[in-house]
């Protein structure tokens, strides 16, 4: 595994946990669950130019599980698309990083979400936009798990297939947690990746905290249909406390689980 990206990861969970502790709410579990997939779309993956936010021929990225927005605008700071500075500002009002994703107030945002199921749908749309276009870009959309209770993600499915969009990726951030407990406890989803193939999407299953199988698994060729990655990975991942535990979907973080937090990804707090 690449050691440099993997302390990237490291950095990444820091400034999201900053962020977090910083406006005390918002979602730790599913920021922190999907770090890695993040950082293989960009930092070895996606086409983008943060100083051109809206370059014509970029990717596109869709972030369907808006809540963990958290990981995303700390890979777009690191990236450059706007200062490191503007974490802390998180949620507060007169902010450009909202709760959830708004592409009219943050550089390197391209769909607003939040509400589950319809960002996958947004982004096949996008990825249908492209064949129209005759255009090359590529369409990648996140969505979680417990986000496949909805019926929209469906009808985001099957039209992809129809419409043979072999430009556009699904991942899945497989956790088996949602907000309020297991997704089998909830609504079980049955077996995604058999959904997903049975959709018409050619299937890959892989580690969803290995940034080189996910990377591979993106770049994998695909003709005709569109693809889904099924990321197995672990809500909370990185901090023992936070790791599997459902309660840390959404709650402030306390000063003393901070500390704890912190001190597990070796950061020394001073003050
Ligand atoms: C349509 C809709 N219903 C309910 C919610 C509230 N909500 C926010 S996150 C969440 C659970 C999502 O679970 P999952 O998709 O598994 O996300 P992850 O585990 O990756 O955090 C719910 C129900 C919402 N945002 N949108
Ligand atoms: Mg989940």
């Amino acid at each position: 595994m690449n050691s440099e990206l993997n302390a990237k990861a490291k950095q990444i969970r820091v400034d999201i946990l900053e962020s977090l502790y910083a406006c005390q709410s918002g979602h730790p579990g599913g920021s922190l669950s999907c770090v890695e997939i993040l950082l293989a779309l960009y930092e070895n993956v996606m086409k983008y130019d943060p100083k051109n936010p809206q370059m014509e021929d970029r990717d596109r990225f869709v972030m369907s599980k808006g809540h963990a927005c958290p990981s995303l605008y700390a890979i777009l700071a690191d990236k450059g698309f706007f200062p490191k500075k503007d974490l802390l500002s998180l949620r507060q009002a007169d902010s450009h990083l909202q709760g959830h994703p708004d592409m009219t107030k943050t550089p390197g945002i391209d769909c607003n979400t939040g509400s589950l199921g319809q960002g996958i749908s947004v982004a096949g749309g996008m990825a249908l936009a492209a064949k129209y276009k005759k255009a090359d870009y590529k369409v990648y959309a996140l969505i979680g798990d417990g986000e496949m209770q909805e019926g929209l993600v469906w009808e985001a499915a099957m039209s992809a297939a129809h419409y043979k969009l072999d430009n556009f990726t699904v991942l899945l951030d497989y956790n088996h947690l949602q907000i309020d407990g297991s997704n089998e406890e909830v609504m079980n989803i049955g077996n995604p990746i058999e959904k997903f193939k049975a959709f018409g999407f050619e299937c890959i299953e892989v580690d969803g905290h290995d940034i080189d199988a996910i990377t591979k698994a993106l770049n994998q060729p695909v003709s005709g249909k569109p693809k889904f990655i099924c990321c197995h990975t672990h809500k909370g991942y990185g901090i023992s406390f936070m790791q599997d535990n459902h309660n840390w979907h959404g709650k402030p973080i306390a000063t003393e689980n901070y500390e704890a937090a912190m001190k597990e990804l070796g950061v020394e707090i001073h003050g």
